[in-house]
């Protein structure tokens, strides 16, 4: 932009000049341009005498002069004409320069915001890839547990990430993978269960539970098996963390102090310490009847459930407690209160069955929450020996 008006100016004088120099005078340009414009008419006389002598003037000098001075008169009339108009065209060329300006920075801007836009996704997708990253490739340590291989870390991690693991159990031959949360609540917890989407399967038989299934970076249940050799470890005391999300975002939690499984030939028995937490102890329900401390494992085809031949669960006639809870596994007896291998989905969908994760201690107004999520955890207790 400064270069066009660089070239007005420039040609500005040429411009003039062509329209000043018409024929309809007997001017030519060297008589103009020895002419100084000055209003005087002495000088103007004087001057045109001078050049073109008082004989040889054809019409009288007077009029010559007079001609002169009118020509004098347009010609600053149109100066004065032209040098408006480039001011006018120079303001219109700024104003047109501005507004592309303000074009161009409007588009600067909004291209800014879609690049910030593009930068934020961007981000987000690195950090998606990198849990992922931690999903697909364990990291190779060995340690016993997630316990174990936090405290191994502590010292030469700044921040040990959660994510699967190799562990190997002390007293085993076992090598195999786990998810270890090293974040919540201090890490070091090894997860035995988590229910989050409803995409796995959870309508399984024995053999499955007992050596496990599902997905280590989603919904899985790791098997009775593993967890029967991490808590079975010399010398090591475990708790349980169970950690629950209603429907309407309300988290909530169990926790027992003591917590270990019983060998397979038992049906891996389930021992409970003290309860402490927010979601009340659901494992033990409010009568002895529906407890499921020292309860056996049960599946859709091993039945421990305690209903010999039936039990009368809500008026119904019950056999299964598995068949009841839509084929899943679980410490059932005479059902009970809990069950979080249940579906992720409405209450209201399955009224009269009991398909849904299920913490019945965990009410609201006397009603139990629809729970969204759960995970089942378990971290070593710092034993004094
Ligand atoms: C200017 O006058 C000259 C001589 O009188 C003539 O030859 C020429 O064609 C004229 N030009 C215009 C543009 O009228
Ligand atoms: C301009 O006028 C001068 C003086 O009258 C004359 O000598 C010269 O030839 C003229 N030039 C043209 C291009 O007509
Ligand atoms: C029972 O389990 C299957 C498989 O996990 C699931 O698709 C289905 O929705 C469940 N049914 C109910 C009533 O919860
Ligand atoms: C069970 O049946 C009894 C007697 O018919 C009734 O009073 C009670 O409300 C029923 N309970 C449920 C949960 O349906
Ligand atoms: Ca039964």
């Amino acid at each position: 932009m400064m270069w066009t008006t660089a070239v007005l100016l420039l040609l500005l004088p040429h411009l003039l000049s062509s329209t000043d120099t018409g024929n309809g005078t007997n001017f030519n340009q060297s008589e103009i341009d020895s002419e100084d414009l000055s209003d005087a008419p002495g000088k103007g006389q004087k001057l045109l005498g001078g050049v073109k002598g008082r004989d040889t003037c054809s019409i009288p000098c007077d009029i010559t002069v007079k001609l002169l001075r009118d020509e004098k008169h347009s010609v600053c009339g149109q100066l004065q004409q032209s040098l408006l108009a480039f001011g006018r065209s120079t303001r219109k060329l700024m104003r047109d320069v501005m507004e592309e300006q303000q074009r161009a920075l409007d588009i600067l801007s909004t291209q800014v915001t879609e690049l910030m836009t593009k930068v934020q996704t961007l981000s987000s997708e690195v950090q998606r890839s990198n849990t992922e990253m931690y999903s697909v490739k364990p990291v190779q340590s060995h340690g016993r547990d997630c316990s174990d291989i936090k405290d191994s870390l502590v010292s030469v991690v700044p921040k040990i990430p959660s994510g699967i693991y190799i562990v190997h159990p002390e007293n085993t031959d076992s090598s195999f993978e786990v998810f270890c949360e090293m974040d919540y609540m201090g890490g070091g917890w090894t997860v035995m269960q988590r229910r989050t989407d409803g995409l796995t399967d959870f309508k399984r038989p024995w053999v499955d539970y007992a050596d496990g299934f599902g997905n280590l970076a989603g919904e899985h249940w790791l098997g009775l098996k593993k967890v029967f050799y991490i808590v079975n470890q010399k010398d090591t005391r475990f708790q349980l963390h169970v950690a629950l999300v209603s429907n309407d975002e309300i988290t909530s939690y169990a926790s027992y102090d003591d917590f270990r499984l019983d060998s397979e030939t038992q049906f891996f028995s389930i021992h409970l310490g003290r309860y402490a937490g927010s979601a009340g102890d659901a494992f033990r329900g409010y009568d002895q009847e529906q407890n499921q401390d020292t309860a056996p494992f049960s599946a859709s085809d091993v039945d421990n459930d305690g209903c010999n031949p039936f039990c009368s669960i809500e008026n119904r006639t019950v056999e299964s407690c598995s068949t009841q809870h839509n084929q899943t596994g679980w410490w059932f007896n005479q059902c009970g209160l809990a069950n979080l291998n249940g579906s992720p989905e409405n209450a209201e969908q399955n009224q009269g069955q009991r398909t849904h994760i299920l913490w019945d201690t965990w009410r609201q107004n006397g009603v139990p929450h629809t729970i969204k999520s759960v995970s089942i955890k378990i971290r070593r207790i710092a034993t004094n020996n």
